[in-house]
């Protein structure tokens, strides 16, 4: 099944910086659809959790510190290979190093302020949309363009 679902964050310096807007615009427009969508202040303890994978690395603290700091933008997508779809658009993970024409590429040059979260592969998508949005805060719904952004090969 090619018609995924990934969970994306506007990190703070998204939000302060006003390109909210920007960039969830860049994933509509790559003809991926909003099942879910809100602003929130992130506890320590979820932070914790989402980031547990780096827990104990050199950037860990920091990297919590920054993301419970102001509000953040989460966001559910889904298409048609929507997790390594949304990771090819948001660019290498440090600004300084993601290709121009990425998110990461074209908003920022640093390596801990880098915008946004995307899942990593379908695993994490899962995990990471069950442990940030309730069940009946995502939507399932049909939209008329949809028939024109995948046809029955991607859906697999
Ligand atoms: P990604 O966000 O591309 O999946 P990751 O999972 O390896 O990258 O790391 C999570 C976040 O941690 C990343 O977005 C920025 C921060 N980070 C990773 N490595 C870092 C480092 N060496 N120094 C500072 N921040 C780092
Ligand atoms: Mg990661």
């Amino acid at each position: 099944m090619a018609i995924e679902r990934t969970f994306i964050i506007l990190k703070p310096d998204a939000v302060q910086r006003g390109l909210s807007g920007e960039i969830i615009g860049r994933f509509e427009r790559k003809g991926l659809k909003i099942v879910g969508l809100k602003l929130m202040s992130v506890q320590r303890e979820l932070a914790e959790c989402h980031y547990a994978e780096h827990k104990g690395k050199p950037f860990y603290n920091g990297l919590v510190d920054f993301i419970t700091k102001s509000p953040v933008v989460c966001a559910a997508l889904e298409g048609p290979y929507a997790v390594a779809s949304a990771r090819k658009l948001m660019g290498k993970t440090f600004g300084n190093e993601a290709e121009p024409g990425t998110i990461r590429g074209d908003y920022g040059s640093s390596r801990g302020m880098n915008l946004i979260h995307g899942s990593d592969s379908p695993e994490s998508a899962k995990r990471e949309l069950e442990m940030w949005f309730k069940a009946g805060e995502l939507c399932s719904y049909e939209r008329a363009v949809d028939a024109w952004t995948s046809n029955s090969e991607d859906r697999g």
